[in-house]
């Protein structure tokens, strides 16, 4: 770590697994659950809304019972401690990062906690459920939506993103299962631009063999052992 300048780390639903929230492709995650198609598309979102709002509505108001753990923390013990600059990128839309510490958080998904309107584009802060259709805090109109990127969808902060990873001489890959793009081929981009690259998973992910090193376990044990 102390030749290191610039660090950027993406993160994942494995970050948060320990604090309880379920992740997206692991036995008994939320993609056996339920139809990608029908929850996480804009066209899912179209066919039946109710569907796709009360979804998010139920995770939103999860968020209450889960407590960030170990790994979040130690991120933002990296981060406060770091004398370089530092970038943490996350696809989760939880905010446990947050909670943990964390001031400068990129999520490139979105966030639960957060609402878009339809009408008038406008991103508000967003605390409670959707389904009864609250209308907009700008324009008023009944046309929110979760603040999250579907598929299909363009992710959030690319540009500030792509700045970070051309700079980094470090790209640390945490909880992620390496599976969804543009985040899956970041890894390629920062080693081609000449940065190390690290993954902290829980067991090798489809791209663990493109990473420098790999270190596998949970998160709550390899994320604080790394930052220490
Ligand atoms: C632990 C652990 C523990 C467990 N400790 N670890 C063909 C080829 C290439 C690309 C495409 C293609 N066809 C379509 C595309 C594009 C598409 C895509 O990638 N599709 C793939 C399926 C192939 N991507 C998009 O559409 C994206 N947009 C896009 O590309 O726009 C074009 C564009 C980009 C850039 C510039 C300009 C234009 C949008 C993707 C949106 C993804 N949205 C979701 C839902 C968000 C809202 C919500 O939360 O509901 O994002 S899908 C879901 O997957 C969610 C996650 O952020 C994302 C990634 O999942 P993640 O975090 O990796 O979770 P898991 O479950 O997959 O993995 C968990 C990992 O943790 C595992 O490895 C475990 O082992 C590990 N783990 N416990 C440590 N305790």
């Amino acid at each position: 770590m102390t030749q290191v300048s610039r660090i950027v780390i993406l993160t994942g639903a494995g970050i948060s697994a320990e604090s309880g929230i379920d992740t997206f492709r692991d036995h008994g995650g939320l993609w056996e659950k339920h139809s990608i198609e029908d929850v996480a598309t804009p066209q899912g979102f179209a066919r039946d809304p109710d569907l796709v709002l009360g979804f998010y509505d139920a995770r939103r108001a999860a968020l209450a019972d889960v407590e960030p753990n170990a790994a979040h923390v130690a991120l933002a013990r990296l981060e406060r401690e770091f004398r370089g600059q530092f970038l943490l990128v996350t696809q989760n839309v939880d905010d446990l990062h947050e909670r943990g510490g964390s001031t400068n958080v990129c999520h490139m998904h979105g966030e639960l906690k957060s609402a878009l309107c339809n009408a008038c584009e406008t991103r508000s802060r967003w605390e409670g459920p959707m389904l009864e259709r609250p209308p907009c805090p700008v324009c008023q109109a009944p046309t929110l939506r979760p603040d999250v990127v579907w598929f299909g969808e363009i992710p959030y902060q690319m540009r500030r993103i792509e700045e970070a990873m051309l700079q980094c001489d470090l790209f640390v890959s945490i909880g992620t299962s390496g599976a969804v793009y543009p985040a899956a081929g970041f890894v390629q981009q920062a080693k081609r631009l000449g940065a190390r690259t690290l993954e902290l998973n829980l067991e090798p992910s489809e791209g663990t063999a493109i990473f420098h090193e790999a270190r596998h376990g949970p998160a709550t044990q390899v994320v604080p052992a790394w930052v220490d």
